[in-house]
């Protein structure tokens, strides 16, 4: 049998004989529940036993969102071996694979429904106190272990082939680090901000350092990097935090990982404004998310320095000089690139709902403004930071 596109119906089929996790008279019951971009997400429970259930994700053969999109079916197969690599690197903080089949290009996984999407939770003012710890580790296990100082560097070159990924690399140079800088036919910019949008089309030198991030992102092999680690990407409870969707993977600039989470909370530190109407309330909670933004860059920087110390011995990667100079190298990357997701969400083809929720365009536009604004801080002064609280200094400023 060759490629067909699962529905309701034929999932359950699918989940019953390819799977051997129901039995063959089990009773099931199917939801389709994807709601990202790109794929075909379904739960199958078996009713008579809920405690047995998996998620089985399928590639489309074109983006879900656009199907002028083009993103070929094999990046379900990176997307599972990426996630085999993150359940060694980082045990407890990915999905369980259980199959992939490479004629559907299906992986069915673990089923995480006890778990929400980080995005919604923090939308809804809930607090997850792993999430830092849990990040930082992610980020600094997940890259140091698949760059040149974790991993030798011949092995390195070979595990490059398996995760060349021209296409989704190709989506993310247009709508991360194009589309949002000129006047491209799928931005999606709201009238209350189109001049500001616009200012940054005039801005020369913003679109200089924009450039040169994109090129970094296009030309520097440093780790297998998620590729799509938004605050989407990742689930959440109170004692667990799971990072998942791995399907834009490849060898690049480990600060692009580091920053797309980190521009994805000061999305969500906007958008409270509205979701979190009681200025209390709203300062309470901006106070965790800037603390998470400050604990994640710490525990990576901490974890990634102390694996560095541990494994590294070849005579010049361990210089400590050297390692002092690339840490800070990546944090002005992360910041460099956490402006960038957060203006692509902005004014680009793919928005979030943080911000999207917002039903008055006023507030709406205060908060895009705001991001916009703090982007641009970021991506323009990102060399000259002496610390994660002077970003976040430049968060308070622009955000009040
Ligand atoms: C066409 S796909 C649009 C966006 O969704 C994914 O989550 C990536 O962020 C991509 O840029
Ligand atoms: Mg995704």
């Amino acid at each position: 049998m060759g490629y067909t596109t699962l529905n309701e119906e034929t999932a359950k089929e699918y989940a019953r004989t390819k799977t051997s996790v129901f039995a063959a008279e089990a009773d099931l019951v199917c939801k389709e529940i994807g709601d990202g971009n790109l794929n075909m997400v379904f739960r199958i429970e078996d009713r008579g036993d809920p405690s047995r259930s998996v998620v089985i994700k399928q590639s489309l053969p074109h983006a879900r969102i656009d199907d002028s999109i083009h993103a070929p079916l094999d990046r379900a197969r990176i997307e599972s071996e990426m996630l085999v690599l993150h359940d060694k690197h980082c045990p407890g903080l990915a999905p369980k694979i259980f199959d992939y089949d490479r004629e559907m290009y299906a992986i069915v996984m673990e089923d995480l429904s006890d778990h929400i999407v980080l995005r919604k939770g923090l939308i809804r003012g809930t607090k997850y106190p792993r999430l830092a710890e849990d990040m930082g580790q992610f980020l600094a296990r997940s890259l140091f272990f698949t760059s040149d100082l974790g991993m030798d560097p011949l092995e390195k070159k070979e595990l490059q082939k398996r995760f060349v990924n021209p296409d989704l690399c190709k989506i993310t140079e247009d709508l991360v680090f194009s589309n949002p800088y000129f006047d491209a036919d799928n931005n999606k910019i709201d009238p209350e901000i189109r001049d500001r949008a616009e200012e940054n089309w005039r801005d020369e030198e913003l679109k200089k350092e924009v450039a040169i991030l994109k090129e970094k992102f296009m030309t520097q092999a440093q780790a297998l990097i998620h590729g799509d680690l938004h605050t989407g990407s990742v689930f959440v409870t109170p004692e667990s935090t799971k990072s998942f969707d791995p399907e834009f993977g490849f060898f690049g600039p480990m600060g692009f990982d580091i920053g797309a989470i980190l521009g994805n909370l000061i999305l969500n530190h906007a958008s409270q404004l509205w979701h979190k109407p009681d200025d209390a309330d709203r300062k309470d909670f901006r106070e965790y998310l800037l603390s998470t933004f400050k604990g994640i860059w710490e525990t990576f920087s901490t974890q990634f320095r102390a694996l560095w110390e541990e494994h590294v011995t070849t005579p010049m990667e361990s210089n400590p000089v050297y390692r002092e100079d690339y840490i800070e190298r990546l944090f002005a990357d992360a910041i460099g690139y956490a402006g960038c997701k957060m203006t692509r969400r902005i004014v680009g083809l793919a928005q979030v709902e943080d911000i999207r929720s917002i039903e008055d365009a006023d507030v709406r536009a205060t908060a895009q403004i705001a991001v916009l604004d703090t982007a641009r801080e970021f991506i323009m002064k990102r060399h000259s930071f002496a610390s994660i609280d002077d970003v976040i200094a430049v968060v308070r400023k622009h955000q009040k």
